[in-house]
């Protein structure tokens, strides 16, 4: 079968690229996180995965917060983005690409998309002026603003302040897209998700398209225009254009090119409108596939309150992974947040989470069963003799997960798989407390084992699944259930993989160690 030419499927996955004009917060530690257990999931279950993340270096915003720090562009994007980078490792994030929209393949990419929209007649130089904010890069409409209580004027949705802009530049016939992208969200639901988002970018499509200013004169902080060395690309067109960039384009032969289009962008909220609006349009105009989907991730808000630095709100991720730990901060983002929708962290919320499902949930399971093998068993995974019933339902739950957990990760409810594993984890503790093992060692050896060796068996498929949301853990759980690095795919959960009996287990340990309040939280 290996020479019969079977292509594993192939999953291409990216996040949105971080503006570094500062350091990192806990919205990108989120977003991250979320991609990987996605990214993650897609490789346990057989997908040749290509997931990249990275930062977007060039722009506006960029220059001024490195002309206010006395230093360069270039000084500022690369302390910072090294910082991200630095976040994303510590996050164990699986990435294959970080990208900075600073590296020469990236500059190549970005030109040859706009020398195809040129040639496609879709740019063309005129006078724009308008409404712009730094801090979004982004133009408003006149009725997408409004005029502050102190005075300034704002954008409307983001409260950022704008400037009136008025510049000689290249425009992108953007309205010349509009039947188009309609047609695209009727063809396609999913292309937009969740589905609140795609009826916000269907009425603001459907309430008419301006042409898009997309060069810059004013600065020269980017990529430049082909032709053009006067202009510099506005900052979206260029960092949209990363997605192509990681995929090798636009070489033919590139063997990355398999994964354009990309099956998915994960990103917030507040981004939605460049990636499912203005990103399909130059890929039209290109002649390029579109991605598949987009998805606008929730924020993530301290007790209620956006982060800011006038709150004193803002956390540092490196703090949150050493005072938690990795796998605690992932699983608790994770199940804590029904992905789509806002949600808020602080420290007790942290250490209810990490107390209720992995100290005494999971952690616990392991613990007991697993002591119990290593006393009474030999420290051998035990015998099972006929099972019973309530090991046939028991085994018969932990074989059904991977189905329902697939299921919840293609509709990318996140929340919903972990909350089908964990509800393995409740049946499993509801049926050692039932079996009584502890009794058995004493008036039925024989059944001991076997409950025994029925926990153990469902530990793995729990030790299987979640890998991708907390892949230390889950490597640790079946490094004690010796599964064999071979062995830990989706695939094999079920009859195929079960635990050979008097296979030799190690010593047990502790997975999740009872969390010992700091002296300073660190939210
Ligand atoms: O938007 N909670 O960069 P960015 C959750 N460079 N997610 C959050 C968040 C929060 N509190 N705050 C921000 C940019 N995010 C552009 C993207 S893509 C071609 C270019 C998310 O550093 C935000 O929604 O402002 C975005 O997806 C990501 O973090 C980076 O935000």
């Amino acid at each position: 079968a290996e020479t019969s030419g079977f292509d594993a499927k192939t999953f291409g996955i990216s996040t949105a690229i971080s503006y570094p004009n500062g350091a990192p917060h806990i919205g990108h530690a989120y977003e991250v996180i979320a991609t990987d257990a996605i990214a993650r999931f897609k490789r346990l279950d057989g997908y040749d995965v290509l997931f990249a993340t990275g930062t977007d270096e060039h722009g506006l915003k960029i220059q001024q917060t490195a002309s206010k720090a006395g230093i360069s562009p270039k000084a500022l994007v690369d302390d910072m983005a090294a910082r991200f980078k630095a976040m994303a490792e510590a996050l164990n994030c699986s990435h294959d690409r970080f990208i900075r929209t600073t590296e020469p393949d990236h500059y190549a990419a970005a030109q040859e998309l706009w020398r195809r929209m040129e040639a496609k007649g879709d740019i063309y130089l005129s006078k724009y002026a308008g409404w712009y904010s730094v801090r979004d890069e982004a133009y408003y409409n006149e009725d997408e603003t409004e005029t502050a209580p102190d005075g300034t004027r704002r954008a409307r949705e983001t409260g950022t302040a704008v400037t009136w802009m008025e510049e000689e530049n290249f425009l992108f016939r953007l309205s010349a897209y509009q039947d188009r992208l309609l047609a695209l969200y009727e063809a396609q639901p999913d292309f937009i998700g969740p589905e609140t988002r795609r009826n916000e970018v269907a009425s603001f499509v459907r309430s008419g398209l301006k042409d898009l200013s997309v060069s810059r004169t004013n600065f020269d902080w980017g990529v430049p225009v082909p032709g053009h060395p006067d202009h510099v690309m506005y900052v979206w067109v260029d960092a949209l254009t990363n997605y192509l960039t990681v995929t090798g384009f636009p070489d033919e032969a590139d063997s990355r090119k398999k994964f354009w289009p990309m099956d998915l962008h994960v990103i917030g909220k507040d981004i939605v409108r460049f990636h499912a609006v203005y990103w399909p349009a130059f890929l039209m105009s290109a002649g390029l596939p579109l991605p598949k989907r987009v998805f606008g991730h929730g924020f993530l808000l301290s007790k209620g309150e956006k982060m800011s630095k006038s709150l004193g709100n803002v956390v540092d991720p490196m703090d949150l992974i050493a005072t938690y730990g990795v796998d605690a901060l992932r699983q608790f983002v994770l199940r804590e947040v029904p992905f789509g929708g806002d949600g808020n962290y602080s420290h007790e919320a942290i250490i209810t989470r990490y107390t209720a499902d992995l100290s005494n949930g999971l952690g616990n399971l392991a613990q007991r069963s697993l002591s119990m093998i290593a006393k009474n068993c030999g420290g051998l995974v035990p015998e099972h003799g006929d099972f019973t019933e309530d090991d046939r339902a028991l085994l018969a739950l932990a074989d059904a997960l991977p189905g329902s957990v697939r299921v919840a990760m293609d509709k990318l409810a996140l929340h919903t798989a972990l909350a089908d594993i964990w509800a393995v984890v409740t049946a499993s503790d509801r049926y050692f407390d039932a079996q009584k093992p502890w009794v058995l060692r004493k008036t039925d050896p024989a059944r001991m084992a076997a409950s025994l060796y029925v926990v153990a068996e469902t530990l793995r498929a729990i030790g299987i699944l979640v890998q991708p949301f907390m892949p230390d853990s889950g490597a640790k759980l079946l490094d004690l259930l010796a599964v064999p690095a071979g062995r830990r795919q989706l695939a094999d959960i079920g009859e195929g993989g079960r635990l050979a009996p008097g296979t030799a287990l190690p010593a047990p340990s502790g997975l999740f160690p009872r969390f010992v309040e700091p002296e300073a939280p660190a939210v």
